[in-house]
């Protein structure tokens, strides 16, 4: 068949099969890329090269050919094109996380494979055309200094670090005893305020370890099971064995006999095992600077969303492991853990101005605020994320002086989260030698189409040259990075994923970035995160249900005034109603998704809308694209004559009654839909899933790998509403011809989570990718080291530079300034 050839050689690169591929069919071929360089320099994207094909070559039956062979399944690797005529330079993804880039001349069909760095330089010509010519324009390497770590090799297993590690590590261990000083190095290091634990200085050869452990674990079996520690730890710390082996008898010869067993021949499970039980995190510092940060009040303000409640859950969940794990090791600790965000003295009636907030639910978690300090003084304003980088440098010294104050001891651990918290966990880490694991949330770099190339039309409002400067060198610094999703790493067949868009990329006039993240270095990891399950449960939990609620829900989705709170009204009740609940961003496309539903008549004929989202007063916003929506709105509900089918609700900040609202929804069969433009996880997602009600996301992002498509809920394309809206108008008929049909999918939707965002399963990832990698850090050390001296250059020279441009927020608090 016409295909089969094409199929057969996908093993071969790009850059050998073009030739071929070209000769299949050289009269259109000709015809194709004569018009891909007829309108001079630009930049095309795989659409743009598809309608031109579509153009060029009339007779579909022959285009079907061309689309079936060699040259089709190049096209569809290919992400994008740089045309600068006589030459058109494609950049293939044949594979997750594979580049390929080959350069073909317009007139005579000749074919070169080219570098990332020669793609870089044309495409550069397009935008800045005197950058790319010069000869020492800035290139950004950091492959060329980071070539001993090991790196995975198979797209399937990206996102499983530690285990790769554990597998290196174990190799590396084995043989003469000498290799083992590492692993006898890093069981001296170990210690809770500067006193060890485990083993000390009696035992510092591996010979002296491995004979005491055979004398210990006797000694240890001479007591019953459930001697405590405490009953023989002084014979024990005789024999130079300090605690943290366990608080019984018999965990502690467990723990004994696991060392011994490593010490004999290593391999990765007993490694694990060994390492899920060594007491090596007790202090732990979680970065989330911009804020609002709070645990009342705070979500849907802008800028504050996912990441809070991600980070609050995660609090919870981790406390508790690490309250199980300390006391199974025998050890009396208690756990810090802090939460460092910035005071924001004009606090807006959220708590954000206090320093010290005991975090809910926990024993022993705290959020601790540190001001933004300039030269002026104290920063009295919320600042958006776009604007925060000069604040960072002063405010990490800040942070840091106070975070050792109150542990009285350097962490054990620093977490950082989005841009700005990943930059200050990577300064702080750095200086104090802390082991640190970095969280994106969302990287920026892929939510605005090429927002790389045209950087400088952007940086006035977006600042990206000093947020993709920063999320390079975070990547960069950190021990280990923790993501959501696969997607969020190395994305799909389709699309390339957040981490890898940082692979090669250009902002021509600032610097080339011509290795900037490997997708396949062992420091990535999936932990999906979960929501809170004694909030978000499941609408037939009918014993559990917060009836309490119900009224002010009634209130909120019916009564039929406009007030502060809703705005628009639902004629007919007795309809289900279709549900989001998102900040009011443009790449959430809360808009899109009212306007899909009022251009359709059988979705308003089938279902109500309800949109919880941002406020209805543009004077009540202080951030640009929240603006812009709040008017989008407004002019669509009177565009569509939207009020009797339609509430708008302002932003929800009560998460007990939140899950209420979407049981409640769920109550009447109504579905969830989070239509955005991209989603990089999406937690309302999860939440309505928990909540057993049927949903439909975004297949931009992560939600397309949360979701199951046609089983655990559906993906919609944001990009084509007719579509999205003809998917939930079919859901909704097939609920009428099948009794059954909303229930399966909402316990398809159940199944789905328990079976993989959970909180339970993230904290103990967490807590393996703690000691793994700092394990991994000393054995690896000098490579790391080397690497540092390059990011610091780059910080100084590069970065501290860039956030010179961005505006200093002088105090607002003035009214006079307010209204400009
Ligand atoms: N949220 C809320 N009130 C709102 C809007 C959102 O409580 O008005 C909550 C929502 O329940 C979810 C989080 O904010 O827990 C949003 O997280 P998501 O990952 O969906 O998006 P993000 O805002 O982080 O981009
Ligand atoms: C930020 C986002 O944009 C969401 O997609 C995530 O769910 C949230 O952070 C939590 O990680």
């Amino acid at each position: 068949s016409a295909s089969s050839p094409a199929m057969l050689e996908r093993s071969d690169s790009i850059a050998d099969k073009m030739p071929d591929a070209l000769k299949q069919s050289r009269y259109h071929m000709k015809r194709c890329l004569a018009s891909f360089v007829k309108e001079g320099k630009r930049l095309m994207k795989r659409e743009n090269l598809m309608n031109e094909i579509e153009k060029c070559i009339e007779d579909s039956l022959e285009r079907k050919k061309i689309m079936e062979g060699l040259f089709g399944y190049i096209l569809t690797c290919t992400q994008e094109a740089a045309v600068v005529p006589p030459f058109v330079a494609l950049a293939a993804r044949p594979n997750p996380g594979f580049w390929e880039y080959v350069k073909v001349n317009a007139g005579d069909l000749t074919v070169d494979e080219i570098t990332a760095t020669d793609y870089l330089k044309l495409k550069e010509t397009v935008f800045d055309e005197s950058w790319a010519k010069d000869e020492n324009a800035l290139e950004i390497d950091f492959g060329a200094i980071d070539f001993t770590t090991p790196r995975l090799t198979l797209p399937t297993s990206i996102g499983n670090g530690a285990d790769y590690i554990s597998k290196f590590i174990s190799s590396k261990l084995g043989g003469k005893s000498d290799k083992l000083e590492p692993l006898l190095n890093y069981l001296l290091s170990l210690n809770h305020h500067g006193e060890n634990l485990m083993i000390n200085e009696d035992l510092n050869t591996v010979t002296k370890l491995q004979k005491s452990l055979m004398i210990a674990v006797n000694v240890v079996s001479t007591y019953p099971k459930h001697t405590p520690y405490e009953t023989f730890s002084q014979r024990l710390k005789e024999m130079g064995f300090e605690k943290g082996w366990g608080n019984t008898s018999e965990r502690v010869k467990e723990t004994m006999v696991m060392l011994s067993q490593v010490l004999e021949a290593p391999d990765s499970v007993k490694l694990d095992l060994l390492f899920s039980r060594l007491p090596t995190v007790f202090n732990v510092v979680i970065f989330s600077v911009h804020g609002y940060f709070g645990q009342q009040d705070v979500l849907g303000l802008p800028d504050t969303g996912g990441q809070v409640v991600y980070i609050l859950d995660q609090v919870r969940a981790l406390e508790e492991e690490l309250l199980i794990r300390i006391n199974q090791q025998g050890l009396g600790f208690k756990p810090q853990i802090l939460v460092v965000t910035r005071l924001i003295p004009e606090a807006r009636g959220t708590k954000c101005d206090q320093e010290l907030e005991a975090i809910e639910g926990t024993k022993h978690s705290h959020i601790l605020r540190v001001p933004f300090v300039t030269e002026k003084g104290v920063l009295r304003q919320w600042v958006s994320r776009f604007d925060i980088y000069p604040y960072l440098e002063r405010f990490t010294q800040d942070a840091t002086s106070k975070i050792l104050q109150r542990f009285d001891c350097k962490p054990d651990l620093i977490i950082g989260n989005y841009t700005d918290g990943n930059l200050v966990a990577s300064l702080m880490a750095t200086k104090l030698g802390v082991t640190q694991g970095t969280i994106a949330h969302a990287l920026e770099k892929t939510k605005y189409e090429d927002s790389d190339a045209k950087w400088k039309d952007l940086d006035p409002k977006y600042h990206f040259s000093c947020q993709f400067t920063a999320d390079l060198i975070a990547m960069n610094v950190t021990d280990f990075i923790i993501t959501s999703t696969y997607q969020e790493i190395a994305g799909s067949k389709e699309r390339p994923g957040q981490y890898e868009s940082h692979t090669a990329f250009t902002m021509p006039g600032l610097c080339r970035v011509v290795s900037g993240i490997d997708v396949f270095d062992p420091k990535f990891n999936i932990a999906a995160p979960g929501a809170d399950q004694s909030v978000y449960f499941p609408y037939t939990e009918t014993q559990k249900r917060l009836t309490k609620f119900h009224p002010s829900i009634q209130e909120l989705l019916y009564n039929e005034k406009d007030n502060q709170e809703h705005m628009g009204y639902l004629a007919e009740r007795e309809k289900p109603i279709i549900f989001s609940m998102a900040r009011l961003d443009t790449v959430k496309n809360i808009t899109g998704l009212v306007e899909w539903y009022a251009k359709d008549k059988r979705l308003r004929e089938m279902a109500n809308l309800v949109v919880v989202a941002g406020f209805f007063d543009m004077s009540k916003s202080n951030d640009r694209e929240e603006k812009a929506e709040i008017k989008k709105m407004h002019d669509l509900i009177e565009k569509y004559k939207l009020k009797g089918s339609f509430r708008w609700i302002a932003a929800q900040t009560d998460r007990y009654r939140n899950s209420e609202l979407y049981r409640c929804i769920a109550d009447k069969k109504g579905v969830f839909v989070q239509p955005a433009l991209y989603e990089a996880f999406g937690l309302t997602v999860i939440e309505a899933m928990n909540c057993g009600l049927p949903t439909f996301a975004t297949n931009q992002g992560g939600p397309a790998e949360i979701i199951v498509d046609g089983v655990s809920g559906f993906h919609i394309d944001p990009n084509n509403g007719d579509e999205s809206v003809a998917r939930i108008g079919d859901f909704f008929s097939k609920c009428g011809e099948d009794g059954l049909y909303w229930d399966t999918i909402s316990k398809g939707g159940l199944k789905r989570i328990y079976e993989c965002y959970t909180w339970k399963i993230y904290a103990e990832k967490l807590l393996k990718m703690g000691s793994m990698y700092g394990f991994w850090r000393q054995v690896n050390e000098d490579q790391k080291k080397a690497k540092q001296r390059y990011i610091e250059m780059f910080y100084n020279l590069q970065f501290k530079q860039l956030t010179n441009e961005v505006t200093i927020h002088e105090d607002k608090s003035l009214p006079l300034r307010l209204a400009s």
